[in-house]
């Protein structure tokens, strides 16, 4: 598409404002403020918004000189779809990487404002649940900042994750409007509208060719959103979808006659496809809507990704379709977007006319695809029957597909025919037949990855070996990142810091920086939830989606044997203990008990140990709500240690832990996702490491299944873990019954499998592990030397890396750099 420029101020209602010019620096457009008001009425509210548009004007300017340039060049462009990004505040950011901080800071000042204050008005866009989503964020970043031709593709959810609230029942769930004020970080595009359908029939024309019509459609509208590269005018846009109802299916007539309901039930029924990030998906309802929304992604996005390569096309000279893949770079973040596909078929056939072979080539070589887990409850398998309502022509499609797969298996890989029914993408099971969207992505990409070393050694081992044997060529790791822009924060990455790591004058600056960002955690956690930590303490924190395989249930056990030992002890013993502040923050799906019980039982044993005089010198336990981006920004760089302690092989990379070695802070985990690589980068000596391996795993829990019914293999429980059980089993931290929790980690219980995440096993190595970290936290220097070497060894999980062998391995882009 043309680059239509974009003015500043288009976009939505804002409150009246005029420009005053704050500071005279021509550098710094002004900041404007109300009409009627002096500065020193200006609430931080206003002077938020007024900062934000101040900042978002001269951010439009380098976009559209940004996306002039590359429709000058027409370079090859990659277009990064995802269901999620967890974009956290954009002041800050923006400010950061327009390297304007100083200018700003002062006009503030000259308003009666800290900078430092105004940015924490914004609210946080939670556009995501966890890890995937905020991978896509730091991905945005990093291609603006590598000056990548590229753009985010996503939905404009109007409630995204739900803010939580830690009440005596535990988490409690509350929506979160974030454009309830309105967002001064997105541009509405009026003049970017796609119809994207659903339902109806598949129509055969007299030539053969097919014709989704009929059913409904929905108009896609586009909103833009800003992504400034550091140190670069290079600013790409995440475009994030909404669904809008088509004018002409609002049917007037029916809405004068009365019947307002079933008149407005398109318009209500367009609003829900973007009203929540994933609709709960037990029920079926639940499921059709967030198939829906994979869709409306899918289908606008590659609508507008073709009309921008005709257009560019139609400019210069003839062109041939098969020259697309050479424009065009699609990658799938996960399995979400598996529609593109096709999708992307589809409108090649039935809209331009291809032939099934040229539209095959075309597709194949433009879409890649990432895998995120292994996990078997959170591989995306369609039921075939709701696919056949909602897209019969997409459906007729990936039949074809699976049928030529099949042909191909069985006439040039007769030895991999028994293993069809496992490779094959439909599902054909009589009790319910389903779409399995990895084997659909695998099949139809030309590069499938994996998000660290060894989970996509195990991808390649297990869930895709057959694949492998096929083709070789097509499956590579790309170990994730994370951008240091937003998750460095006290410390300058140039520093090459492992020559100051024994420097008695470094390592005091070093010191006296954590202590600052711990101070200013310590006031943060007061504020929220009213507990009092002691700066001096050991900041041990645990912060990410409350699940069985990451084991928080590990580290509250942990923390409830380190409180019953200190009840123990004599006062004097006690003077030679570490103290510690543990702290957890994570939001737990609505529907999954286990992890609930979870959040309620480390806020609990909060409860208990925080008030007990005797030992709270010692040990603090705290449950820092609502964890999201800024409060991780908060959290992460005042922690010095850190836990990544989920069973081997379950979490693919986990980026958290790359953020907390940047920022400093010791890692206490097991060889799990890209924990292997950091230890491997910082030190083995320099990380506290514990539990079973990745390919024990299976063994173990097999032991251990059998060890419960026969006398094979006798597993002797850990007296220590057998103790922190039946301690919170008699009702220590409370009356609430924690039996079914704790069951699950004996016996057939839980997941019917006793202790599936090994907890148990674990339990001895994680308390030998937790005993290092508090002898070498008495060692001063030796710490402060680990938290050195661990910064020092941070470099290679930068996005910017990540995202480089993206362009290099997969995408093949180059850089296109504004002059
Ligand atoms: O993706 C992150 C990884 O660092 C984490 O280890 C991984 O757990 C996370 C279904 C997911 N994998 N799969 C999801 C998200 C939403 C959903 O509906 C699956 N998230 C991850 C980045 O690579």
């Amino acid at each position: 598409m043309a680059p239509a420029s974009v003015k500043p101020n288009s976009a939505g209602a804002t409150t009246s404002t005029a420009t005053v010019s704050a500071v005279s620096s021509s550098k710094v457009p002004p900041i404007a403020r109300p009409l009627a008001g002096e500065p020193e009425e200006f609430e931080p509210e206003q002077a938020y918004f007024a900062t934000a548009e101040s900042v978002r004007d001269r951010l439009i300017q380098q976009w559209n000189e940004t996306y002039a340039h590359y429709h000058k060049e027409d370079p090859k462009q990659t277009y990064y779809l995802s269901m999620e990004y967890l974009q956290g505040r954009a002041l800050t950011n923006a400010i950061g990487n327009l390297d304007i901080q100083d200018a700003y800071g002062k006009a503030l000042n000259q308003l009666g404002h800290q900078l430092e204050d105004i940015v924490e008005q914004e609210k946080d866009a939670a556009l995501g649940n966890g890890g995937l989503g905020r991978l896509a964020s730091c991905f945005l970043d990093s291609m603006a900042t590598l000056n990548l031709p590229a753009w985010g593709y996503g939905l404009r959810y109007r409630y995204g994750l739900f803010k939580q609230r830690i009440t005596k029942e535990g988490q409690e769930e509350i929506a979160e409007d974030w454009l309830e004020k309105f967002s001064p970080w997105e541009v509405v595009r009026h003049d970017v509208v796609f119809p994207v359908r659903f339902f109806g029939h598949v129509e055969v024309n007299p030539d053969g060719s097919r014709k989704w019509v009929g059913g409904d459609t929905v108009q896609a509208l586009a909103y833009d959103v800003p992504i400034p590269g550091y140190k670069t005018k290079n600013t790409i846009s995440l475009r994030l979808w909404e669904a809008r109802a088509s004018s002409d299916d609002f049917n007037l007539f029916l809405f004068n006659d009365g019947q307002y309901e079933s008149a407005s039930q398109l318009h209500s029924g367009a609003q829900q496809i973007c009203a929540v990030l994933y609709p709960g998906d037990a029920t079926e309802n639940g499921k059709l809507l967030r198939l829906k929304q994979q869709f409306f992604l899918c289908s606008a996005s590659l609508q507008d990704i073709i009309l921008r390569f005709k257009e560019r096309k139609n400019e210069n000279r003839s062109w041939k379709w098969s020259e697309f893949p050479s424009k065009v770079a699609v990658q799938l973040n996960d399995t979400h977007p598996t529609l593109a596909i096709p999708e992307l078929m589809r409108l090649l056939m039935d809209n331009e006319g291809l032939g099934w072979d040229e539209a095959w080539d075309v597709t194949t070589r433009t879409v890649a695809y990432t895998n995120h887990t292994v996990l078997p409850e959170a591989l995306e398998k369609w039921s075939q029957s709701v696919m056949w309502k909602l897209l019969p022509r997409h459906m007729e499609i990936i039949e074809e597909i699976d049928t030529r797969f099949i042909t191909m298996i069985r006439t040039t890989r007769t030895d991999l025919e028994s293993k069809l029914p496992s490779i094959c993408i439909l599902d054909n099971n009589p009790q319910k037949p389903v779409v399995r969207m990895a084997n659909l992505c695998v099949v139809s990409s030309h590069k499938v990855n994996g998000v660290a070393q060894l989970h996509s050694d195990i991808l390649k081992a297990e869930l895709f070996a057959d694949y492998v044997s096929i083709w070789p060529k097509k499956f590579q790791n790309k170990t994730n990142g994370i951008t240091p822009r937003r998750w460095l924060r006290f410390c300058s990455p140039e520093l090459s810091l492992r020559k100051f790591a024994e420097n008695a004058d470094f390592q005091a600056e070093w010191s006296s920086a954590k202590m600052a960002n711990k101070q200013r955690l310590a006031q943060y956690i007061l504020r929220e939830t009213g507990v009092s930590i002691d700066p001096n303490s050991l900041f041990d924190i645990q912060v990410k989606r409350i699940h069985e395989y990451k084991r928080q249930l590990l580290n509250i056990l942990g923390a409830i044997y380190r409180y019953k030992k200190l009840k123990e002890m004599s006062a004097e013993e006690r003077k030679n203990t570490t103290p510690r502040t543990i702290m957890f923050g994570g939001k737990a799906f609505a529907t999954y008990t286990n992890a609930k019980r979870i959040v309620k039982l480390v806020n609990d044993v909060g409860a208990v140990v925080n008030s007990d005089p005797e030992v709270n010198s010692y040990l603090k336990v705290v449950f820092v709500p609502n964890y999201n981006v800024s409060v991780a920004e908060m959290l992460i760089p005042g922690s010095e240690l850190s836990q990544h302690i989920s069973t081997a092989g379950m979490e693919a990379s986990g980026t958290s832990n790359m953020k907390f070695a940047l920022n400093g802070c010791l890692i206490i985990g097991t060889l799990d996702g890209a924990n292997v690589e950091i230890r491997e980068e910082i030190g083995e000596e320099n990380f506290f490491l514990f539990g079973a391996t990745a390919d024990e795993v299976p063994r173990l829990r097999k032991e251990r299944e059998n060890g419960l019914s026969s006398l094979i293999a006798q597993f002797k429980p850990d007296p220590r873990f057998e103790e922190a059980k039946e301690y919170t089993r008699s009702g220590a931290f409370g009356s609430y019954d924690y039996n079914p929790l704790l069951d699950s980690l004996e016996g057939n219980s839980g997941y019917g499998r006793g202790d599936y995440f090994l907890v148990g096993h674990d339990f001895p190595s994680y308390m030998d592990a937790q005993e290092r970290v508090d002898e070498a936290y008495k060692d001063r220097k030796r710490w402060l030397k680990m938290s050195i070497l661990s910064t020092a060894g941070s470099g290679k999980f930068s996005s910017d890396r990540t995202i480089s062998q993206y362009a290099k391995e997969i995408w093949n882009i180059e850089e296109c750099r504004v002059p």
